[in-house]
């Protein structure tokens, strides 16, 4: 059966999970409060991209409308930010909050509302059921399930298909329907749960993932103690069929690793390996300019260039980028800072390209391991005025960059002085 399908939110999330239904042969109006976004996409102008977003957009097209209000339909999904108030380190739940509010008139008995976004434990059964029962229809008349994505940027609609699937619903009912739904566009297995246990698991996976990634960090930071290299001992480590280390790096970006354990601990006063986490990818950024501060020692009026702002490679999604915080620590310092990035042409500084980046600079910053800079050529670095690099990432050919006369750190390698490197 095809079912009018209305999916709320159109981001990163939201846009693929209806056109992909839209594709399936599913009526899905589209919804987002930006006027601009759905004007756009019913003008036939994609305002996110991804591998595969415009062939999907060009085949989902004629099933699919976007609205800036809901309208009656058989199926409610809601795929709308949960982004965290920085200022008292709780998540922000007024964007699913309104979209419940938006869907309670539409509502009729027998529908299903899915929550597709992030929320923590309990926000289902404590905001969102009672916001929908605002109809007067009662949850279990209506169905409802959590169904969180797991689709990493970059790979959203490889994943988005394939990937496993978490559903829980009030009662048997609401998932099933969840899980009937879903197989028109996913070829994961599915992996039913009850409604709080989907919303942790979906904290805790990405937790998971912070936790590794700051452990990682924590060996770079122990390997520059102690004169080792860092990065080396991960692969030898790695080779231990039971040990997967993750990688170091500048910091944590983006809008999920960084924000869900905040959510998995909110309401615990216990959690403290999680937190632990925290504080170390997010003191990641003011490490690596104490390193270049060091490297800078002497330098009047230093002047750094970041290479790479986005989040991670491959996308040109700057949103929690460690960039940030290291542009405010630098120009605090009273250091001026240039960007460059390949993907990205709009971000909180100027962008320039990589000739007029460079152009003054004291210091080459890699922070992010696009493939891009691979194909940089020092040789094209004469208009430097201190030859410095600083690889946040263990990406570059550093021997070569020491052949022009580069100065060159690795961060987690102490080691990677100039001479060992000749
Ligand atoms: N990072 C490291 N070292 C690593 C891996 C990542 O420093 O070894 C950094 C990245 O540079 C980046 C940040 O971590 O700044 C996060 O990047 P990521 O690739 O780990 O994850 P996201 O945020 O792009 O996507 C994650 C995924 N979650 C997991 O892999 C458990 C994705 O599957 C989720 O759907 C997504 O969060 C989400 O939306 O929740």
């Amino acid at each position: 059966m095809h079912e009018t399908i209305c999916v709320l939110g159109l981001g990163y999330i939201g846009l693929p999970t209806a056109l992909l239904f839209s594709r399936a042969g599913h009526e899905v109006t589209g919804v987002d409060i930006k006027e601009s976004v759905v004007r756009a996409l019913n003008a036939g102008t994609l305002h996110i991209d991804d591998p595969g977003f415009s062939e999907l957009f060009a085949e989902a097209r004629s099933h699919f409308i976007a609205r800036t209000e809901p309208i009656a339909a058989d199926v409610f999904i809601i795929a709308v930010p949960t982004p965290l108030d920085r200022s008292v380190m709780v998540s922000d739940l007024s964007y699913v909050h309104s979209a419940a509010e938006m869907i309670a008139p539409h509502l009729k008995e027998g529908d299903l509302v899915v929550l597709e976004s992030t929320v923590p434990p309990g926000a289902s059964g404590n905001l969102v059921i009672p916001t929908l029962e605002q109809s007067g229809i009662a949850a279990g008349q209506f169905l409802y399930a959590h169904c969180p994505e797991r689709a990493i940027p970059g790979s959203t609609l490889a994943e988005m298909i394939g990937n496993d699937r978490i559903i829980g619903g009030i009662d048997e009912r609401s998932t099933l329907a969840a899980v009937e739904l879903y197989r028109h566009i996913c070829t994961g297995k599915f992996h039913t749960a009850g409604i709080r246990d989907a919303e942790f698991v979906k904290l805790i996976e990405n937790t998971f993932r912070d936790v590794n990634i700051a452990f990682a960090n924590e060996i770079a930071i122990l390997a520059e103690e102690l004169g080792i290299d860092g990065w080396r001992a991960i692969t030898l480590a790695n080779q231990h069929p039971r040990v997967n280390i993750l990688s170091p790096g500048p910091g944590v970006g983006g809008h999920c690793i960084a924000v869900d354990p905040v959510f998995l601990t909110e309401s615990s006063s216990a959690a403290r390996l999680v937190q632990a986490a925290r504080q170390i990818n997010d003191s990641m950024p003011n490490r690596v300019m104490r390193t270049v501060t060091e490297m800078l020692d002497g330098v009047r009026n230093p002047r750094i260039t970041l290479l790479g702002v986005s989040y991670k490679a491959g996308t040109p999604d700057y949103r929690e980028s460690p960039a940030i915080k290291l542009i405010h620590l630098a120009e605090n310092l009273g250091y001026s800072v240039t960007c460059y990035d390949p993907l990205v042409s709009q971000f909180i500084r100027p962008m320039s390209d990589l000739r007029s980046a460079v152009e003054g600079s004291d210091c080459l910053l890699l922070l992010v391991d696009h493939v891009e800079f691979l194909e940089m050529d020092p040789a094209l670095f004469v208009t430097m005025r201190n030859r410095n690099l600083l690889d946040c990432r263990n990406f570059l050919d550093h021997k070569n960059y020491v052949a022009h006369g580069f100065n060159t750190r690795i961060l987690g390698n102490p080691a990677a002085s100039r001479e060992n490197l000749e």
